[in-house]
């Protein structure tokens, strides 16, 4: 999955593709790149960001949906409202990114049961603007699969099929990086939530995330600038996809393609 921002201030790539013409021409080329699925998302969920109005939002993708769609790109629309999903699915997007997981707009469950479209619940605590201040756990990884859990439950008593439900840790969001790192390497479980229909597709987001820049920076207060970190992003999707992951959802296609696809190959050999 590529990713389109169309927003002035996105944490990892802010305002490079804010115009729509711009937008839809990095949307094409990250189609072009291999990228199966094309997220257009015109909302910023940096920590700190404030929320956007909806009229914005709807401005800010509408046009980038359309021509993406037009072109045969399988897009898919990265919201928390249910009136972008609604108008974004109209106009021919095939998957609804929800970062809340249903969380932010209680419409959208109902919408999702209705279009049977595929869906991703990404584990969330609240807002951006001070979501950081969440980031408190005794065990991250029971603690998020427990939530995503009461998500998958809530969502299928709304009227949504499991198998629309693809699931997310939600790295980065209220999480601090020893968080982030220790859902990475804990994939398998995740995606084994206390449910009849589990294990769930997982869908993985680490790239350009500021647990990879910190991490990678020269020393702990100067984070790696996020577009140095395509590399490092590389590399956890080969690590992401050996560990089953259903998709990687990346900002710098090409290199991801390869490492999708060594990843397949060396599952061939060595099947887990
Ligand atoms: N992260 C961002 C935006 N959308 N969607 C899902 N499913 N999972 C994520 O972790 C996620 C997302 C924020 O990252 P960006 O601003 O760097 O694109």
């Amino acid at each position: 999955m590529g990713v389109v921002n169309v927003t002035p201030d996105s944490f990892s790539d802010g305002g490079k593709w804010f115009g729509p013409d711009d937008a839809i021409a990095h949307g094409l080329e990250l189609a072009a790149a291999g990228a199966d699925i094309v997220d257009v998302g015109g909302e910023s969920t940096r920590p700190g960001a404030l929320r956007i109005t909806e009229e914005e939002e709807l401005r800010r993708v509408g046009p980038v949906v359309s021509a993406l769609t037009d072109a045969g790109v399988v897009v898919s629309i990265d919201t928390m409202r249910v009136r972008v999903a609604e108008q974004a699915l109209g106009a021919g997007a095939r998957l609804v990114n929800d970062v809340s997981g249903g969380l932010a707009d209680p419409g959208m469950a109902g919408l999702i049961a209705e279009s049977r479209v595929p869906y991703v619940v990404m584990h969330w605590r609240g807002h951006s603007i001070d979501m950081q201040d969440r980031a408190i756990y005794a065990d991250v990884v029971k603690e998020v699969t427990a939530e995503l859990t009461e998500r998958v439950t809530a969502l299928t008593a709304a009227g949504i099929d499991p198998a629309q439900l693809i699931i997310d840790p939600g790295l980065g969001f209220a999480k601090l990086p020893a968080h982030s790192w220790a859902l990475m390497t804990r994939l398998r479980e995740i995606a084994c939530l206390e449910h009849p229909a589990a294990p769930f597709p997982v869908l993985v987001a680490a790239s350009r995330k500021g647990f990879i820049a910190r991490l990678l920076g020269t020393d702990p207060g100067t984070p790696r600038p996020f577009a140095e970190c395509d590399d490092a992003t590389v590399a956890l999707t080969t690590y992401a996809a050996l560990a089953g992951a259903w998709c990687v959802r990346v900002h710098r296609v090409p290199g991801n393609v390869d490492a999708v696809k060594i990843a397949a190959r060396l599952g061939e050999e060595h099947p887990s």
